[in-house]
């Protein structure tokens, strides 16, 4: 093996990896030892801001392939049959921070990189298909109540559930989080989902709404909250050490990628808004089409470089692929772009993993210049367009922008348009009744039983009793009895309702 010297940033050799440079053996040291300051002043700013949600997390490189046609419903070079396409995927806790336990109860984040022939297209998901909320004005409001309080920075049931349950919406995705899908035994076996809907455009420029589901080929395992306790305490990074080790052995953890398309015109009338993100659409009305296999394959050589400032934003969108009226969608297109540029900095696009390293014209962005900005064009390139110069000119035909959607109407805040089935609870009551098995149901009761169990203000309790009843009588009676200190009661039996949403 070569021997290796160490040396100081600017390459220089160093004299000693042990002692500081000091008058004698015992006097001061010196400030021309810029070794040292350099060390120290280096090891001062290791860290760049955590994410504010979703900061501990772990991920993978891999490969999208496209084994079926969709092209009927998308130009998107990367879904194109027989495609390849590289990527990178992360996976993350929401409220714990950077330290936390990999197995607290959580969604997990399921957030895609795709380097693709027109440029990154990036998915960022959950391991749920729904969300707790419809409007991203209440994101902070919402992440504040999931995390820590103001004065003891203690993270409290009060505060949860007086947020939950004055917010009603979140009813669904409360339901999926407190049942054994919280707690999955791995990233390797739990689902995905772009969990909004959004738009494909084909060639000829038709349009569909679609969902995405990756649907995991290990099987969808959860652990119980006694195993997950346990491992919180002994193995605080039990995920990322299973997903890397699995990789290292060879054991590459694949997802089928299947898609829901409802037909443009459907949706100004379908039962539900197809646009809420608290709502599913049901498989027996939209059934899913298989598109391919996502297959993780490659651990990153560097967990700062490659995982830590990786930036997933839902506004990296390529032709062929757009957003919906969403509210949810369209606020997440500001914010990720501008956490970055806070976390990471102006030019995060330009460390590695972030750039667009498959693109046919990447480069040709006429930004420039920027803290850290170390990818330039040619000095005779012109920094502006128009010119007469010969530079890169927009062209809509290949940036086949999504067509958007019709809509009118005076300004307002308001919540979107009610569809005919369109409410808060119903889409919760039916994934437990109809989709939740008996020791399903049976541990949601007893999760919520223990967390509601310790919100100690009254009407906070009542309330969030209320919010379980409006799930499911059965259910909200069992809570009110097992809070009563009266026997445990079975979960409410199955009811009859509309068919399975989502399994
Ligand atoms: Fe996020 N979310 N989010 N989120 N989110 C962030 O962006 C935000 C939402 C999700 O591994 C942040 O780069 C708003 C839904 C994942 O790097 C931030 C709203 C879904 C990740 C942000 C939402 C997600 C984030 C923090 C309401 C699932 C981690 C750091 C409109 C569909 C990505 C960052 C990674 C990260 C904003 C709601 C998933 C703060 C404003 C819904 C997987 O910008």
């Amino acid at each position: 093996m070569t021997e290796k010297f160490t040396t100081n940033n600017a390459g220089a050799p160093v004299a000693s990896d042990e002692h500081s440079l000091s008058v004698g053996q015992d006097g001061p040291i010196a400030l021309t030892d810029h070794y040292l300051v350099e060390k120290l002043a280096q090891f001062n700013r290791e860290r760049v801001p955590e994410r504010v949600v979703h900061a501990k997390g772990g991920g993978a490189f891999g490969t999208l392939t496209v084994t079926e046609d969709v092209s009927q419903y998308t130009r998107a070079a990367l879904f194109q049959p027989g495609v390849q396409t590289d990527m990178l995927a992360r996976f993350s806790t929401v409220a714990g921070e950077h330290g936390s336990p990999d197995t607290w109860r959580d969604p997990r984040g399921f957030a895609l990189k795709f380097y693709t022939t027109e440029g990154n297209y990036d998915l960022v998901g959950n391991n749920t298909p729904v969300f707790f909320i419809r409007d991203g004005i209440k994101f902070p409001d919402f992440i504040h109540s999931q995390k820590r309080l103001p004065g003891n920075h203690l993270r409290d049931n009060d505060m949860q559930w007086d947020f939950w349950s004055l917010s009603p919406e979140s009813a669904h995705q409360v339901t999926w989080l407190m049942g054994d899908r919280g707690l999955p035994r791995s990233w390797r076996e739990m689902n995905g989902y772009g969990s909004h809907t959004y738009q494909w455009i084909n060639a000829e420029g038709e349009r569909f709404w679609v969902k995405y589901h990756f649907i995991s080929e290990q099987g969808v395992h959860n652990m119980t909250g006694d195993e997950a306790s346990q491992l919180a305490g002994s193995d605080a990074d039990h995920h990322i050490r299973d997903l890397y080790s699995h990789i290292e052995d060879g054991d590459f953890p694949k997802w089928t990628l299947h898609i829901q398309v409802m037909p443009y015109a459907d949706a100004k009338d379908y039962r539900f808004n197809p646009f809420d993100l608290t709502k599913v659409w049901p498989q027996a009305d939209y059934p899913r089409i298989k598109v391919g296999t996502m297959e993780l394959n490659r651990n990153p050589e560097n967990y700062f470089g490659e995982i830590e400032q990786a930036t997933f934003a839902p506004s990296n969108f390529v032709p062929g692929i757009g957003p919906s009226p969403d509210k949810m969608l369209l606020a997440r297109i500001f914010s990720y772009a501008d956490a970055h540029r806070y976390r990471v900095g102006t030019n995060h696009a330009e460390v590695p993993v972030n750039a667009p390293k498959n693109a046919d014209a990447s480069g040709h962005s006429y930004s420039k210049d920027g803290s850290m900005r170390h990818h330039f064009a040619s000095a005779d390139s012109p920094v502006y367009a128009p010119n007469s110069r010969g530079g890169a000119h927009a062209d809509p035909a290949r940036a086949a922008e999504s067509g958007g959607w019709e809509t009118d109407g005076e300004m307002t805040r308001a919540a979107a348009t009610l569809h005919a089935e369109d409410d808060d609870f119903g889409q919760a009551g039916t994934l437990y009744r109809d989709v939740f098995n008996d020791a399903e149901k049976q541990s949601l009761l007893d999760q919520i039983t223990g967390h509601v169990g310790a919100v100690v203000t009254p009407e906070i309790r009542e309330r969030a009793i209320q919010y379980w009843t409006s799930v499911d009588a059965g259910l909200g009676g069992a809570l009110r009895a097992n809070l009563a200190g009266e026997a445990p009661v079975e979960a409410g039996e199955p009811g009859t309702s509309a068919e399975p949403i989502d399994a």
